[in-house]
């Protein structure tokens, strides 16, 4: 069976791009066709200005709403990734694999940066080396299969090159993951800027979609979203990027394809509305599940103590075997 292994940073409240790229396949397909991992990635977090607190608050709502969409321990592992010592061993290893300048062509370290110093911060070294961390995530679990919105492919690819590279230089260790996309909603963009991604650590709230927003603040947004100039509804995602944005997202949620269902309006108005119930529907049970689990909080802390418990014992033999294979000399 191949293995399967993703991921979601608590930067910020998870949102409506995290869903329709990433979970809902996670839950709909990968759980049940793979051997799949799925955890947040609380190291992540802190390669940009972060309040513990809140990263602690926030780790333990995306574990949550990780099982609120669907994700089922039965079928599939889920944990915390600082729960288990071999992603940070491993990232070592891979920083004296990989190179300087393969981090600093990294589309996302350049944008984070970039904004990291807009709002007065320094940038942290290991913004620099996050697609490292991310490697190591994939390569300890052997994985095959990375299921990511578009905006990680480049860091997947990353991945790849730093295991081919070990592999070539100290012998066969790593499997050679690949990313793969969901195709419709691979990029949902924001809805006040639609050349941006909807990004949970974006300055512009009104254009996010957060999954807990209750149904009128996800109408009001909707409905208040950024379109283009002209009145007919057609999909052109360069030339029109607002309405592309509001058909992709009512074809993420109802199943159709965002051509197709241009040619059933004739107005905005109309689009945003449908838009809107459309969301508001596919986030109702997800956010019924979450306020029961938040009611039960022992079961999310046995769910990732087991999480933790497997995910170690698949991680620790393929670390192992990389620090015996990279020239270190094994605890007596
Ligand atoms: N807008 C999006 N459209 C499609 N897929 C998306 N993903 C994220 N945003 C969109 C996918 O969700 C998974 C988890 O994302 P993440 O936590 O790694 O990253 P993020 O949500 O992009 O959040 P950041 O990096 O903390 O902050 P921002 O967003 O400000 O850069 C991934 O599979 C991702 O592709």
């Amino acid at each position: 069976m191949k293995r399967v292994f993703s991921g979601v940073k608590p930067t910020g409240h998870l949102t409506l791009g995290n869903y329709l790229g990433a979970m809902r396949r996670w839950v709909a397909v990968d759980q049940h066709q793979a051997d799949a991992l799925f955890s947040v990635v609380d190291l992540h977090a802190l390669t940009v200005e972060h309040d513990p607190a809140r990263v602690r608050r926030l780790s333990r709502q995306a574990a949550t709403l990780l099982l609120a969409a669907g994700l089922d321990p039965e079928r599939c592992t889920v944990f915390v990734q600082s729960h288990v010592d071999e992603h940070a061993r491993l990232s070592y290893l891979l920083e004296c694999v990989a190179t300087d300048g393969e981090m600093r062509r990294m589309i996302q370290y350049k944008e984070k940066a970039v904004r990291e110093r807009a709002r007065g911060g320094s940038v942290r070294l290991s913004l620099l080396t996050y697609p490292v961390l991310m490697a190591a995530d994939i390569l300890a679990y052997g994985t095959d299969e990375v299921p990511v919105g578009e905006d990680q492919a480049q860091h997947v690819e990353l991945a790849r090159d730093v295991a081919v590279r070990f592999n070539q230089r100290y012998g066969h260790t790593f499997v050679v993951p690949r990313a793969t996309s969901p195709g419709v909603a691979a990029r949902v963009m924001n809805l006040q800027e639609p050349t941006s991604k909807m990004g949970k650590s974006d300055d512009v709230g009104p254009g996010i979609v957060y999954l807990l927003d209750e149904p009128d603040v996800v109408r009001r947004k909707v409905m208040r979203a950024v379109t283009d100039s002209g009145r007919d509804v057609v999909y052109d995602r360069e030339g029109r990027p607002g309405v592309a944005n509001l058909l992709e997202i009512l074809a993420a949620c109802t199943g159709g394809s965002p051509e197709a269902l241009s040619g059933a309006y004739e107005s905005y108005g109309a689009l945003k509305r449908d838009t809107a119930e459309a969301v508001v529907e596919v986030l109702r049970p997800v956010q019924e599940r979450h306020k029961e689990l938040c009611a039960d909080p022992g079961y999310v802390d046995g769910v990732l103590r087991d999480g933790a418990d497997r995910a170690r014992a698949m991680a620790r033999p393929t670390v192992d075997a990389a620090y015996r294979a990279i020239g270190l000399l094994p605890a007596p």
